[in-house]
């Protein structure tokens, strides 16, 4: 039996150009900055992005927990939204190991955060608050379904936080996704941010790595903090290669995994027993629920899966399902006949 496996886009595998590129990839030790193909990966990297420089990390997770660790001393505070990857899903890194404390807005359903809340946020200096440093946005927003933050909306945070002497972090580990569906350059979605983290091993389907980029100060103290969480990696060129394949190869297909995403939410907006809001399926990610109360989440996710579908339930009646490489346009619809009869023998 064909999986579909739409749990994530994390699960794609590496493309035949980046097993090549692996087999071939020049190495040296990263840590004396020395791997020609992890340093041609970071000057890719802070090019695409407009920024004067990047590293090469581990994971999303160490990315955004190395830039908040170089923005945030501690005691300090970022303000993020309550459905941010950075609050919800990182072990509550930030706090664990850098003693900074998160302050939750409410995300709007369109993964923004309202800008009058935010300015209520800020917080005056006086001996009895933590001192509010840094704003964190994500684009494309996951638990939002996927949704797109504007580069009009982004500059507007950024303006907001430039007054206020406060810096700006953007978790976009999808920030490709978002530049695709919007048909910009990824450049105008970062322009103003004082730094970005993006992940190779999502939709551009590399097997190992992210990104962080911003200028050279904040690569330069942020190298010292991916060191004291031990990501240096020495021949790291051997997955960096992959990225490079990534970069070049991987960004504009993902149109195709978009409209694979709206054929999906379409298709399951027809199935009775299911109810999707379509006007907030932008990316790869279809968030949707499971209406009908004769069985649980998680029991529709296993009925699924013996049907050879594999999504997530993700609390309450919500499920998500991830588009990516490797998935055809017959495999959705091939998923929504499967989704179609375990909903019809309920
Ligand atoms: N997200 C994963 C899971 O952790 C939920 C997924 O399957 O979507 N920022 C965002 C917006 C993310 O979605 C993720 C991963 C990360 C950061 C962390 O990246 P990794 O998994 O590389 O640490």
């Amino acid at each position: 039996m064909r999986i579909i496996d739409l749990r994530s886009d994390t699960v794609t595998l590496p493309t035949p150009a980046m097993r090549e590129a692996i087999y071939q990839a020049e190495v040296g030790d990263d840590v004396f900055g020395e791997d020609p193909t992890v340093n041609q990966l970071e000057e890719m990297a802070a090019q695409r992005m407009g920024k004067e420089a990047a590293l090469y990390v581990a994971s999303g997770t160490m990315g955004n927990l190395v830039s908040l660790l170089t923005h945030c001393g501690r005691g300090d505070e970022f303000i993020v939204g309550h459905l941010a990857h950075t609050f919800l899903y990182e072990a509550g890194g930030p706090a664990a190991l850098g003693g900074i404390h998160p302050r939750t807005l409410l995300n709007q359903p369109d993964g923004t955060l309202d800008l009058a809340d935010i300015e209520a946020a800020i917080r005056a200096e006086n001996i009895h608050f933590p001192r509010t440093r840094l704003i964190c946005l994500e684009n494309t927003h996951n638990r939002c379904g996927g949704a797109v933050l504007t580069p009009e909306y982004t500059k507007s945070v950024c303006q907001l936080a430039q007054r206020d002497g406060l810096a700006v972090h953007l978790d976009g580990a999808r920030v490709f996704n978002a530049a695709v569906a919007l048909g910009v350059d990824v450049k105008d979605l970062v322009e103003d941010v004082d730094s970005v983290m993006f992940c190779l091993s999502k939709g551009l389907s590399a097997p190992v790595g992210s990104v962080i980029c911003g200028d050279e100060e904040f690569i330069y103290e942020a190298r010292r903090n991916r060191k004291i969480v031990g990501g240096g990696m020495r021949q790291a060129g051997i997955i960096a290669a992959a990225g490079i394949v990534a970069l070049e190869q991987m960004v504009d297909r993902q149109a195709e995994d978009h409209a694979n995403a709206r054929r999906l939410a379409e298709g399951l907006a027809e199935i009775p027993g299911l109810a999707i809001n379509l006007d907030r399926v932008q990316t790869n990610i279809v968030i949707f629920e499971l209406a009908s109360e004769r069985l649980t989440p998680a029991e529709f996710e296993a009925r699924l899966s013996e049907g050879g579908v594999k999504l997530l339930a993700m609390g309450g009646r919500g499920l998500r399902a991830v588009t990516h490489y490797g998935i055809e346009a017959d495999d959705i619809e091939a998923a929504l006949a499967v989704v179609g009869e375990v909903m019809e023998q309920l």
